[in-house]
């Protein structure tokens, strides 16, 4: 039996479980969706030919949203995530689902962290792919600067489904496969603080993809990934479908923090001490905790929106009284914190890798934690940088504009201990490794052009073009994707217990760092040049620049089948069987066999020392199992 067919979920106890066909899982939960779905829109068109105060709103917001929450229920239901409150609602206790082996426990709500971890990261996947899919729509319209190839609607819509669907995918692409998968083995644990609440924020964001892709249908969205009113008040039913799905992002993006907050504060192994804690798990901390302020704000904002759109409330709209000022002053206070949402964890990954390969201690372990520290707390404090051009207060700009560049020196922090990790070290040019060291050379590209436009005088100008899109690309495609990387080429061979073929993988590595840059770099030049964002025709002179890149991002879209063809291969049919410990780390996680033990820990187990300590020959061992140990809290 292979690895990725080993059950790693406990077995039910007798008779707890349904088994065949009525058992839940995914495909009753598509069933619910769609039941669901449908007597929602039949509500809402009842009550819209019914009632008075329906008259003057479209009754087909109502509808779809009603559809929508219905459609959500449904699916819930069907997956059996409702089971327990339901049964608790009533004094009972739920009979629990019996665990599947083998694929089929990846279409079931699972209450293993390792199996949700494996969930999330083929459900993410595919969305990617889909997003990755628009890029190259996008990219196709831009080849002329007139001829269309999609209609300016059209367009609008691509980029803002591919905006979106890259931003609430991304938000938990390395919380999610890896935070879940290896949170709990690197700090001792037998599992995640609340394993039900854990199913559930992963199976909402599938849905959320879902819903999002169905705007397809309703004619889209034309307000890109932001949502501005006035345009979002005025925009068709496709605007319905990203509300309600960035809500539900919203509301995963919580629950998942409340988790992983919980875990890392009380599931501590004994001996597991703030100071032993490796980096990444830090980093997942600082993180959940954005995660748990940001996001209600945006959950607020959306229902705000939902009820201009289908009660006549005025909150956005200023015909009505309302203010488009408070929907940018809300998105972007949790928008702000979003991206270091995006890159938190990925400055958790390369740090935890660089050590492994420069075979050396990680320097500067508390200035790293002050520096993700220092951006978690500065985050708050930016969001209106977003706004110097819409006319906010004049005299508000210094204060956006210095805590906004003040957030580069904990930002600094991170290069600072990962260029010192490296200072004389005899490097292993890994896959992972590889992947890392990009991540500092594009962030670093990212984070300076940054500074162009936290600066008034020069956002002035480059706002709304190309240049700002050639930032952000830098950041979270060239930073936290690279980041994203380098995390699969290192976990997966635990993660599914096969390793990933390495010439594959260099030429994955190769292809995505030049074409990458061949991609997003001339695209500074072409913001400068005066090329605006969201647009489907430019001028002529550009054609020879953006023809470049879009040759360029296909080539990158290439690279990414490279990926994708050497991961199936790799799990479906060389399944190469990869070692306990392939690259001889010393974090927990490694210490485990592959694949990892249902309980993970056999037995309980003791910390003896930090995970850091490479190249000392004396160090002692990173645990101890055994039956002496005291369990840890909560286990
Ligand atoms: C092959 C890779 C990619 C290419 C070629 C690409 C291309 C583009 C282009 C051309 C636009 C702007 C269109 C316009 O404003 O007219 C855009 C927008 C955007 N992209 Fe990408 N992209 C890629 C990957 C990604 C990734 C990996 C992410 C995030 C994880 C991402 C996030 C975004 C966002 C948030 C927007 C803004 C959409 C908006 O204006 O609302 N992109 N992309
Ligand atoms: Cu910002």
């Amino acid at each position: 039996m292979s690895a990725m067919e080993t059950p790693a979920t406990a077995p039910a106890p007798a008779g707890t479980g349904r088994s065949g066909l009525l058992t839940f899982n995914l495909l009753w939960g598509l069933v619910g969706l769609v039941v669901g779905y449908a007597i929602g829109l039949w509500i809402g068109h009842r009550m819209g030919s019914r009632f008075d105060w329906t008259a003057d709103i479209d009754y087909n917001d109502i509808a779809v949203l009603l559809g929508y929450s219905l459609g959500t229920l449904g699916y819930l239901g069907g997956l059996g995530i409702l089971n327990h409150p339901i049964a608790r609602l009533f004094g009972r206790s739920a009979r629990d689902i019996a665990p599947r082996t083998g694929w089929a426990r990846y279409a079931q709500a699972s209450t293993d962290h390792k199996v949700i971890g494996n969930q999330y990261l083929i459900g993410i996947g595919v969305f990617f792919f889909i997003g990755g899919l628009n890029a190259m729509l996008i990219r196709t319209e831009l080849l002329h600067p007139t001829t269309p190839t999609f209609s300016p609607g059209q367009y609008l819509t691509i980029v803002g489904l591919h905006g979106s669907m890259m931003i609430m995918m991304v938000s938990s692409i390395i919380l999610g496969p890896f935070g879940h998968y290896f949170v709990p083995l690197m700090i001792g644990s037998k599992r995640m603080a609340f394993p039900r609440l854990e199913a559930l924020s992963f199976w909402i964001l599938p849905l959320s993809g879902l819903i999002l892709t169905t705007t397809i249908a309703y004619g889209g969205f034309p307000t890109g990934w932001t949502g501005y009113p006035t345009l979002a008040s005025q925009a068709d039913i496709g605007m319905d479908g990203y509300l309600f799905s960035f809500a539900l992002v919203g509301l995963g993006m919580i629950l998942n923090a409340l988790n992983m907050l919980v875990t890392v504060f009380n599931h501590r192994a004994p001996g597991m001490t703030w100071a032993r804690l490796p980096i990444f798990v830090w980093s997942m901390l600082t993180t959940s905790v954005l995660m748990l302020l940001g996001p209600p704000m945006l959950l607020a904002a959306a229902f705000m929106e939902v009820l201009d759109r289908t009660s006549g409330t005025a909150f956005f709209s200023s015909s009505t009284g309302g203010s488009p000022f408070l929907w940018e002053n809300l998105f972007w206070f949790f928008g702000h914190p979003e991206v270091y949402i995006l890159a938190l964890p990925g400055f958790g990954i390369v740090l935890e890798i660089l050590p492994v390969f420069a075979r050396k201690p990680l320097w500067g372990y508390r200035l790293a934690v002050s520096g993700m520290l220092g951006v978690t707390l500065l985050s708050f404090m930016v969001w209106q940088h977003h706004l110097f051009v819409s006319g906010i207060n004049a005299s508000l700009r210094p204060f956006y504009m210095l805590t906004t560049e003040l957030i580069s020196v904990p930002t600094g922090f991170i290069f600072l201990v990962g260029i010192a990790t490296l200072w004389r070290a005899r490097i292993r040019y890994t896959v992972p490794m590889l992947f890392a060291l990009a991540f500092f050379v594009n962030f670093l590209i990212g984070g300076l052009s940054g500074v162009y436009l936290s600066d008034v005088p020069s956002d002035v100008t480059l706002h709304g073009s190309f240049f700002v899109m050639a930032h952000f690309h830098y950041t979270i495609m060239g930073g936290l994707v690279f980041a994203f990387f380098a995390g699969i080429y290192y976990w997966l061979p635990k993660m599914a217990g096969v390793e990933l073929n390495e010439t594959l993988g260099k030429i994955h590595f190769w292809t995505a760092f030049i074409f990458f840059n061949s991609t997003f770099l001339p695209l500074f030049a072409v913001g400068m040049m005066g090329m605006p964002r969201r647009t489907a025709t430019y001028a002529p002179h550009l054609q020879f620049l953006n023809d470049w890149v879009s040759i360029s991002a296909f080539l990158l879209g290439g690279s990414m089948l490279v990926f994708l063809g050497n991961f199936v291969w790799s799990l479906v049919v060389s399944r190469v069987p990869a070692p306990a410990n392939p690259w001889m780390a010393r974090s927990l996680e490694w210490q485990l066999p592959t694949p990892v033990p249902v309980g993970n820990f056999d037995g309980p187990v003791r910390i003896l020392a930090g995970p850091y300590e490479y190249g000392d020959p004396t160090a002692p061992p990173v645990m101890e199992l055994g039956p002496a140990v005291v369990p840890s809290a909560g286990d």
